[in-house]
């Protein structure tokens, strides 16, 4: 039988929309800070959208408030390409590659983002999660010892029931789902990254977060978890002052571009740690201990219009000076009208009243906001780095594209 969109079947967006909602109910029960971020952010989309007229020409309101990106981390390509099933039932597939080693300083992870491709897919539901891979081939950072432990402990485990990444597939190659199916297959996507309340192995534990916290958080555990689930607000400044206010400690910074008064651009992200959360872990002698780990965090991000290359070639050199904001005009035009006409941003048809929204990452602010919610950097070794993580590496090691921003914007202003 052919699915039809009907009452009894829920096709790909309504499952992403489902998914969505669920991470993000799940995750304000377990982190309460999250769910004053929504409200705070709600009331500065509102008041934001009543004193500008021309508010919501990077999305309607109703989009804006409801959209999400999430972050998670695994260990090896396997577990990356089985996240690729998974996502691919909520129309949600790979787009960039970031390689968050090559920040200053280096994140031992090199990344991808699963988003809906599609400008009609996008408008349904936007949601896109962050996903990082524990790049244990570098010996910068992983001696062979080491990696060979990590890269062990990481095969033994199982991040996703095989019963769930089977029907991941199914519903991807049927484009949706029937309608009494979806809620115990969302629910089970959901559940795959809660925090697990498994005893951790305290010495392993300990032992990898010498070398790298972020190792500590991928090869650690058991399973993987989201890390933060990020609101987009439409005036971040508002939004950091009020959490401010309400004595949420942020981080020093807004990540990315600075406020100017010419079109927003890109990305602008800011974030504050989570409070430390119970956990137990399992000691050497076998007792089990309860403890605390600090390992989820709150984010909250406002977006531009996407940049052309040779925009982001621009704003990549702004960025290099040491107060961005006081050379930004040398750098970019401060109307719409201009940074079209010199091919800097991406619009609908070219109409400069039509602004493609950016719907991607920036290595840069993406290590910052791993960085801001550690206790320590990675120490990198004295070694070579001959490892040869590329974006083709990539595609190739989870059997898949991975797309390309840039012609994903092409095609949306044609
Ligand atoms: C991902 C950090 C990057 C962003 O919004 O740039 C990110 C992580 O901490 O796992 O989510
Ligand atoms: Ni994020």
């Amino acid at each position: 039988m052919t699915p039809a969109n009907g009452k009894n079947w829920l096709v790909t967006w309504q499952l992403r929309a489902q998914f969505a909602a669920g991470l993000s109910a799940m995750y304000a029960h377990e982190v309460p800070a999250y769910a004053t971020l929504v409200e705070v952010s709600g009331q500065v989309n509102a008041d934001h959208v009543a004193r500008h007229r021309d508010a919501e020409r990077f999305g309607s309101l109703q989009r804006v408030t409801a959209e999400r990106h999430g972050a998670i981390r695994v260990g090896s390509p396997a577990e990356l390409a089985a996240v690729a099933d998974l996502f691919s039932a909520f129309g949600m597939l790979p787009v960039g590659y970031y390689d968050l080693r090559a920040a200053a300083p280096p994140v031992p992870v090199v990344s991808t983002a699963f988003r809906p491709t599609a400008a009609d897919e996008l408008a349904h539901n936007p949601f896109r999660v962050f996903t990082s891979l524990l790049a244990t081939r570098d010996p910068v950072f992983f001696d062979a010892d080491l990696r060979s432990r990590v890269e062990g402990f990481v095969a033994r485990r199982q991040l996703f029931d095989p019963a769930l990444l089977a029907r991941a597939r199914t519903v991807a190659a049927e484009g949706g789902c029937a309608a009494h199916e979806a809620r115990a297959f969302v629910a089970a996507a959901v559940a795959a990254f809660a925090l697990s309340r498994e005893p951790i192995d305290k010495s392993w534990y300990d032992e990898l977060a010498r070398v790298s916290a972020v190792a500590a958080d991928i090869a650690g555990v058991g399973s993987t978890h989201i890390n933060h689930l990020t609101p987009r607000v439409l005036d971040i400044d508002e939004l950091y002052r009020r959490m401010t206010d309400r004595g949420v400690a942020m981080i020093d910074a807004i990540q990315g571009p600075p406020r100017t008064d010419g079109p927003a651009v890109l990305l602008r992200q800011t974030s504050f740690r989570a409070l430390a959360e119970p956990c137990r872990f399992r000691l050497a002698n076998g007792d089990i201990a309860d403890g605390s780990l600090r390992v989820r965090f709150g984010e909250v991000e406002a977006r531009g219009v996407a940049l052309t290359r040779k925009g982001r070639e621009r704003y990549d050199a702004a960025m290099g000076a040491p107060d961005p904001a006081a050379v930004w005009s040398e750098y970019f035009p401060s109307t719409d009208a201009q940074l079209a006409a010199d091919g800097l941003a991406y619009y609908r048809g070219g109409d400069p009243s039509a602004p493609i929204v950016y719907e991607d990452f920036l290595p840069a602010s993406a290590a910052g906001i791993f960085r801001s919610n550690l206790d320590r950097d990675t120490a990198a070794r004295d070694a070579t780095e001959d490892s040869c993580y590329h974006a083709e590496w990539l595609a190739g090691a989870i059997g898949r594209d991975i797309h390309d921003p840039y012609a994903l914007y092409e095609e949306a202003s044609r």
